[in-house]
């Protein structure tokens, strides 16, 4: 069965850097999914060691440390249906060598250490993730569609 999912994703610093914020935003919000939180900020020490704590003891955790801190991220609750993986699928593989063509990480990097976007693995980790960049009033998920807008509009007074 179906059920709406909500995925944590962030515009990663080098992302950010080049401008890409509209471009990717664009791809989730034309898939249908629906943005239900975001906000830009840098990433704390805590913050960095919590997102990423799976990959502690590799080789490339320092530099992901470093990466993650090295500029402000825009950090986003993205739902939908499927949304874990449907995200990663608009995503593309971590290394943009092996993405597929038309994926965000394949058109927009060249290197797996400057991917442009992170998004969650599984429920559970976008789940433990969203808390680590969210506060639950921070997450806006109720959405209007323009006839009740325009009906709650008219019926006010
Ligand atoms: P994901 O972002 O596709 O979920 P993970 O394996 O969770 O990939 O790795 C987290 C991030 O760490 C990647 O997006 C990438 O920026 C970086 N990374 C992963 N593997 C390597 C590596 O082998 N060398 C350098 N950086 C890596
Ligand atoms: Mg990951």
């Amino acid at each position: 069965m179906r059920s709406e999912e909500r995925t944590f994703v962030a515009i990663k610093p080098d992302g950010v850097q080049r401008g890409l914020i509209g471009e990717v935003l664009k791809r989730f919000e034309l898939k249908g999914y629906k943005v239900t939180a975001l906000k830009m900020l840098t990433v704390s020490d805590q913050q960095a060691r919590a997102h990423y704590a799976e990959h502690e003891g590799k080789p490339f955790y320092p530099r992901l440390i470093r990466y993650i801190q090295s500029g402000p991220i825009v950090a986003m609750v993205v739902e939908g249906y499927n949304a874990v993986a449907g995200v990663r699928h608009l995503m593309g593989s971590t290394d943009p060598d092996k993405a597929e063509v038309g994926t965000i990480r394949a058109d927009f990097a060249q290197v797996m250490e400057y991917n442009v976007v992170h998004g969650s693995d599984s429920v559970e980790s976008a789940e433990r993730e969203i808390k680590i960049y969210f506060g639950e009033d921070e997450i806006f998920a109720e959405r209007k569609c323009m006839s009740e807008l325009v009906t709650e509009y008219l019926d006010a007074d």
